[in-house]
């Protein structure tokens, strides 16, 4: 059982699924969601379409196309709006989900973005410490997930998920 962070580009990372920081529509958009939806081609839209969209912290689950990574796991992070709208639980829920569901496909490795931390305003650093607390912690309930990473476009957010990734020791 191991969690990583690198910076990167996550079209790139082969991974048996990558997540994407979705928005509620599924019907793609900017930052690395676009990314996402550009490298994977157009059956990637055409497979989001009939899913119907998702509730913000759920997940859903599409094939990967013409990406390396054989899964994408979509997931509509919170919209950050001060911190007392729950934004914190419906972050941890985004990257449960998104381990269970990858878990439930038989996943063993699965790469994560920095959800919520773009357009969506999320405080880095608050961010970071619950991805990695709920990952560590989802990780432990998984059968076939051994391998996390968390892939950052930038050397801030890695800075950000090295930080958390420290603070929770080293038996983690
Ligand atoms: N690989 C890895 N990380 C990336 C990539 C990439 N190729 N491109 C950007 N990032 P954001 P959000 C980083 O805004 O805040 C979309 O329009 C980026 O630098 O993509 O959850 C959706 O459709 C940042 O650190 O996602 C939603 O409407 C992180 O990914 C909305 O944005 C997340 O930034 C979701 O906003």
């Amino acid at each position: 059982m191991a969690v990583n962070v690198i910076m990167g580009d996550i079209t790139r990372v082969k991974a048996d699924a990558i997540v994407n920081a979705a928005n509620t529509s599924l019907l793609g958009g900017g930052g690395v969601d676009g990314a996402i939806h550009r490298a994977a081609g157009p059956e990637l839209l055409a497979a989001c379409r009939p899913l119907g969209g998702c509730r913000t912290g759920e997940a859903k689950i599409t094939p990967g196309f013409k990406l390396p990574a054989r899964y994408v796991i979509h997931t509509p992070g919170p919209i950050w709006r001060g911190g007392d709208r729950g934004e914190a639980q419906l972050l941890d829920n985004s990257y449960r989900n998104s381990l269970r569901l990858a878990d439930e496909n038989g996943c063993e490795t699965v790469a994560f973005p920095s959800i919520s931390t773009g357009v969506y305003g999320y405080p880095l650093e608050q961010a970071a410490a619950v991805a990695m607390n709920a990952v560590t912690c989802g990780l432990r309930e998984c059968r076939s997930v051994r391998d996390v990473t968390f892939v950052c476009f930038d050397a801030r957010t890695e800075a950000a998920y090295r930080r958390a990734l420290a603070r929770l020791g080293p038996a983690e």
